[in-house]
Order: C-alpha cells, then sequence, then structure tokens
C-alpha cells in the first residue's frame, strides 16, 4: 500500500512539475540590431546563409507581419520593455551619455518575469540610457540607475550603440576592466572629456588619418577608437575598450554562461545582439563569407550567435521548454556612414550588391514605409507551438500583455497602456492579430488598419515643412507604391480620426476594451 501510494505520489509530483514547467517556460529574445526582413534566409534572402535562424524557424513559427513598435532602435526597445508606446514619451534616438529613459517605477517586461519567479537578464546592447538627467552616469563609480532597477537581476551591457561612447563593457553597475589610473569621461563636446591623466583618443575632425579600420563621417567622426569613428568624445579607459571584432563572441560566452548557470531556475533573458549596426566589425572568421559588404557578413556572424544559443539550449536540455524568440529593433540600413563596402549610400537605396535588405517592402530603418518596421519575427516553443508561417498582424509591444497572460498575472493598474493581449495568436492558435496598429518613425506616424495604412508627417527641425498624409492599400499594394489618397478621401479621413484618437487616448489596451 504504502509503495502504491509512493509511486503514486512520485507520478503526480512529476506531472505537476512538468505542468509546472510548461507553465513557466524559460524566454529569450533574440534582438538584432538593423536586421531587415529580406536579410533572413527564411525570409527569402538569397545572399546571406542563415542556416541556423532558418533551422529554428522551420520548427517555429514564422510571421510574415510581425513588427517592431518603430523604426529605430531607442523608441522600439522602450516600447518592448514597457508596453508604452515612444512617441507618448517622446523617445528618440539617444545620444552616448543620455540619462535612462525608463522610470525606475515603470512596470517592464523584467518585472512581469521578476515577479513570476523568474530570473531575469539583459546581455548586449542596452540604448535605454544609464544614470539620471541631474546625476548623469559617472563610468568611474556605479553607473546607475539602469537595468537591474527596471527588473533585470543581470546585465552586461553594451551600454549605448557600437557607434557611440563609451567603448566599454559594463557588468551590473561597473565597467569591466575598469582602471582607476584612467578615470572615463563621455560628452558631446571635446572640453568635457579633456581631463588630464586620462587617455586621449584622436579627433575625427582633425586627425582622420586615425581611422584605420575604414574612414566614417557624418557625426561619426568624433572620437576615434580601435581605428573607428565613433559619435561622442571619450578620455580614459584604455583598459576597459572593447575589441569590435570579438563583440559577438563575448555576449555570446556571456549567454552561454548565463543559460547553463540558470538552467534550473525559469529565466528571461533579453540578449541583445550589436550585429547588425554599423560599425559593422565582424571577427575575421566571418569577413568575406557573402561577398557582399561587411554589412552581410555581420549578419552571418548575427546567424552563429543565434545558433550558439540555440546549442547552449540543447546542452543543458532546455530547447524544448525555452521560448526564442529571434526579431530586430528596426528596419534595415546600409551604408549608414561608415565606408564598410556597402554599395549604397542611404537608407533610401534598396540594395547592396543586389541583396533586398528590407525584402520585397519600401523603405527601413528611420523610415515610416513598411521596411521600417515589418521584421523578422519567430517564435519557438518546441513544446506548445506548431511550426508553420502566420500572417496574423502582431507587434513587440504586445509582449507584455501577451506574456502576463501566459504567466496568469495580471498587469498592474495604469501599467503597459499601449500592450494588448495577442498571445493566442503569438502561440498560432489563431490566425487572428491587431484589428490596428500604430507604426512609429522619426517624425511619422500611421495606422495600420484591415487593408489599408494611413501615413501622417510631423515637421522637424530638418524638415519644417512635412509631406502631405499618404494612403496605401496593402492588401494589393504591400510595396506602398501607389499613393491612394486622392482617391479614398473618406477612408484617409477615418484613419486620421482614429489615429489621432488613439494618440490622445489613455493607451491602446483601454481604448481596445482590454483594461
Ligand atoms: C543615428 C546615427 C546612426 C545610428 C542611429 C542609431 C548619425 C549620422 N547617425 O543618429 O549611425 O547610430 O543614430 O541607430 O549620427 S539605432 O539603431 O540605435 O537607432
Ligand atoms: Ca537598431
Amino acid at each position: 500500500m504504502k509503495k502504491i501510494s509512493l509511486a503514486l505520489y512520485g507520478l503526480l509530483s512529476a506531472a505537476s512539475l512538468c505542468a509546472n514547467i510548461e507553465d513557466r517556460p524559460n524566454v529569450i529574445i533574440i534582438y538584432g540590431d538593423d536586421v531587415g526582413y529580406g536579410d533572413v534566409g527564411a525570409y527569402g534572402s538569397e545572399k546571406i546563409p542563415t542556416p541556423h535562424i532558418d533551422k529554428l524557424a522551420a520548427r517555429a513559427l514564422r510571421f510574415t507581419d510581425g513588427h517592431c513598435s518603430a523604426a529605430t532602435c531607442s523608441p522600439s526597445r522602450f516600447s518592448m520593455l514597457t508596453g508604452i508606446h515612444g512617441f507618448r514619451a517622446d523617445i528618440r534616438i539617444l545620444a552616448p551619455n543620455a540619462p535612462l529613459t525608463i522610470p525606475v517605477d515603470t512596470y517592464t517586461l523584467a518585472d512581469l518575469f521578476k515577479e513570476a519567479n523568474y530570473q531575469t537578464a539583459v546581455i548586449g546592447k542596452w540604448h535605454l540610457g544609464l544614470g539620471t538627467e541631474k546625476q548623469p552616469a559617472d563610468w568611474n563609480a556605479e553607473v546607475k540607475p539602469g537595468p537591474l532597477e527596471i527588473g533585470f537581476d543581470y546585465s552586461f551591457l553594451l551600454p549605448s550603440t557600437n557607434d557611440r561612447v563609451p567603448c566599454v563593457y559594463l557588468e551590473n553597475y561597473k565597467v569591466v576592466n575598469y582602471d582607476p589610473n584612467d578615470p572615463i569621461f563621455i560628452g558631446f563636446n571635446p572640453k568635457e572629456v579633456n581631463r588630464p591623466g586620462s587617455t586621449e583618443y584622436p579627433n575625427g575632425k582633425t586627425n582622420r588619418e586615425a581611422m584605420t579600420y575604414y574612414p566614417s563621417s557624418h557625426g561619426h567622426n568624433h572620437s576615434i577608437i580601435n581605428g573607428i569613428g565613433r559619435i561622442g568624445f571619450m578620455a580614459g579607459g584604455r583598459a576597459a575598450l572593447w575589441e569590435d571584432e570579438t563583440m559577438a563572441d563575448i555576449f555570446v560566452e556571456k549567454a552561454r554562461d548565463y543559460i547553463k548557470t540558470h538552467r534550473e531556475d525559469p529565466f528571461f533573458l533579453f540578449f541583445s545582439s550589436q550585429d547588425i549596426h554599423v560599425p559593422r566589425a565582424p571577427h575575421p572568421r566571418f569577413q568575406g563569407k557573402t561577398g557582399l559588404s561587411y554589412r552581410g557578413d555581420a549578419m552571418v556572424q548575427f546567424d552563429w550567435s543565434v545558433g550558439q544559443i540555440i546549442q547552449a539550449l540543447k546542452e543543458n536540455n532546455l530547447l524544448e521548454n525555452t521560448i526564442v524568440i529571434v526579431s530586430s529593433d528596426n528596419g534595415p540600413v546600409y551604408d549608414d556612414g561608415y565606408v564598410d563596402g556597402c554599395s549604397v549610400k542611404t537608407s533610401q537605396a534598396d540594395n547592396d550588391h543586389g541583396h533586398y535588405a528590407a525584402g520585397p517592402y519600401r523603405g527601413g530603418k528611420y523610415q515610416i514605409y513598411e521596411g521600417g518596421t515589418r521584421v523578422p519575427f519567430i517564435i519557438s516553443w518546441p513544446a506548445k507551438i506548431r511550426p508553420g508561417i502566420s500572417s496574423a498582424l502582431v507587434n513587440q509591444i504586445d509582449f507584455l500583455h501577451s506574456f502576463s497572460t501566459l504567466l496568469d498575472r495580471k498587469l498592474p493598474e495604469g501599467a503597459a497602456i499601449d500592450s494588448r493581449d495577442t498571445l493566442q495568436a503569438l502561440l498560432g492558435d489563431s490566425t487572428t492579430g491587431l484589428p490596428y496598429m500604430i507604426e512609429e518613425a522619426a517624425n511619422a506616424l500611421a495606422l495600420r488598419q484591415g487593408d489599408w495604412k494611413y501615413i501622417e508627417f510631423y515637421p522637424s527641425k530638418y524638415r519644417p515643412k512635412p509631406p502631405s498624409p499618404e494612403l496605401y492599400k496593402l492588401s494589393n499594394d504591400s510595396a506602398e507604391t501607389n499613393n491612394r489618397i486622392n482617391d479614398h478621401p473618406e477612408i484617409a479621413e477615418s484613419m486620421r480620426k482614429q489615429l489621432h484618437d488613439l494618440k490622445k487616448s489613455d493607451g491602446l489596451r483601454k481604448y481596445s476594451g482590454q483594461d
């Protein structure tokens, strides 16, 4: 009798353990930087081999209308982590020493996982600011507030972007390999960083010959570090400087360690690659792999990183019950200021040696057209998600609400106001995505609804007189070639009104009755 009940108990507890584990899968968001829809084999790229992502995609759900919330980095990341649209807080691309843009009392994706007893970490590019307005980050002391104040238990960061100073890694609060005899100063003005005793770096305006890796222009010519011009000035920290060509290796090593160390806990890992943002400096083992420019080779490196993370999950027996999301923070850009072999000089041009980085879509990074936010969007969860392709309209801003449903947790009052529950679509249990969605770009907003997309442009310093609104019928013109605004003024007017209502509303959640 005792034996039987023990066996029964064993079975029951194994079953409840399984249920528990399935309730709390590990979650890894692998975030590419400026990776376009057409940069991935599974999305049609023929010139860049991405075997690891393709293999993952073949066993996952691959979205063809999946979006980041904005066509640039900081607002997309802000929205993914907070479930709030960037335009509400006027989030723009952040300067090198910008303060933390997410107020520490804002509820974040990391908070959600932490509340559900997950371990949480961010490894890689941050670009959400550090320090405060009043007390800017002091790189010679504890750098905070930052990720640890908004829900992450561990962070290993490229603090801003790889084309911005400071060119050092930050582990939790500390600069890695910090040398107190070579204090670090960061600023937009060379005078701010001109401190006696700290290493001086050549100035890109006056010492162009120091750009030995490759030359750069427009703004990427302040401090030259590792032979590459950067945005912003830096002094000091020579021993702490990162090596550009080993950055992917370092992040992968940290992620592999993290996965191994936390194999017993449920964990949420935000793996935020610097690839394929400029300055592209892939490891020499990837250079020349594509016959395109360094842009293509950096994409091969990104694919390798994805493969390494999958490998680490397999080694630790975690692949089955880990949700792996592979996506990007905005659409593609080609040259963007560095002479790195790209055949085109602006984000307006649409191919690099015959490679179409935005796939069939118009525009790319910075722009309001589909190429700006429609990005690779793959979700793998072997234990639950059946492989397939979904055309449901989905957006990263909705992760927060959707994961709260998955984890059976209620969002706090007033949190994640623009995040809607799209869990069924994200798991492939429904083919219905969002009924409407806002897309953001610098000085433009668009509303997607059904067949249509309405775009509104706003004045800026560079374009005081913005273009008139545009209207596209995406269902038969997904490349946005034919502006139909004059044919359908009534549709444009109703969408204009709805966009304005949404902007003024208390968030898309409340507006759509999901509060
Ligand atoms: C722009 C930079 C660009 C890139 C971008 C941010 C210039 C001329 N251009 O201002 O190189 O750094 O900011 O990219 O400075 S993002 O992916 O992080 O949004
Ligand atoms: Ca980016």
